[in-house]
């Protein structure tokens, strides 16, 4: 069976957890992670649940992605990279990264941020580039991370956006209504087989917009 391509860009303040996301993904030692200081591309090849199998042959209900998965520097100073990545690689998803530890204004500084550089990949001239963004079909994913250091984990994460991150989040929906926007909360450094399945659902979810299935 032919392997499919997906491409993701990841993106959000410092210190939020990407690269931390991104070697869980690939499998890699999560400890003694610096700051990232350029645009990093990484490739790996995984397996995501298939809908479209019907056959009662689990094995098949699989399918093989090979994920490249572009990390970016996430210090305000370097924010321009995200500018680069985001217009020299075609992404299938944006996965924007929240630390709920840190100070909430500066991310949705950075979410803003990434709206506003995404739209700058569509054409040069700002309306007509606004004109597009109607249209674009991306998926943007609000990556809620280390419920680990919360009290309710998930209901809390759901709070916390609706307090903090909702207008910006409205914002980007009504910038690109035709465009997929999902959230999730996570802990990128909690090892279990629920956390697993809830970090390969990301992936899932990216894919089953893309693929259709
Ligand atoms: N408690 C907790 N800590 C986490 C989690 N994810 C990442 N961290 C820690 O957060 C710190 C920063 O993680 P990084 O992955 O380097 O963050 P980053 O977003 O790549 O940071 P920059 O490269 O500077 O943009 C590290 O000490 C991680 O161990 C999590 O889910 N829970
Ligand atoms: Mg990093």
């Amino acid at each position: 069976m032919l392997t499919r391509d997906l491409s993701v860009t990841v993106l959000g303040n410092t210190g939020v957890g990407k690269s931390t996301l991104i070697r869980r993904l690939k499998g890699e030692n999560i400890e003694d992670i610096s700051p990232t200081t350029s645009i990093e591309v990484h490739q790996k090849s995984i397996r995501l649940k298939s809908q479209s199998f019907k056959s009662a042959f689990s094995i098949e209900r699989y399918r093989s992605y090979r994920v490249r998965a572009i990390d970016c520097p996430g210090d305000m100073s370097l924010w321009p990279y995200w500018k680069k990545a985001l217009a020299d690689y075609d992404t299938n998803g944006i996965i924007f990264m929240i630390d709920p530890t840190q100070d909430a204004k500066v991310q949705i500084d950075a979410l803003t941020q990434v709206s506003n550089y995404f739209l700058m990949t569509l054409d040069d001239d700002v309306v007509r580039a606004e004109r597009k963004a109607r249209k674009v079909k991306a998926i943007f994913f609000l990556v809620v991370n280390k419920v680990d250091l919360m009290d309710f984990s998930k209901g809390k994460a759901d709070q916390i956006l609706r307090e903090n991150y909702q207008t910006a989040w409205n914002h980007l929906k009504e910038r690109y209504p035709n465009s997929g926007h999902y959230w999730e909360a996570i802990s990128a450094i909690e090892k279990s087989e629920e956390m697993d399945d809830s970090i390969d659902g990301i992936f899932e979810t990216i894919k089953r917009e893309i693929y259709g299935d």
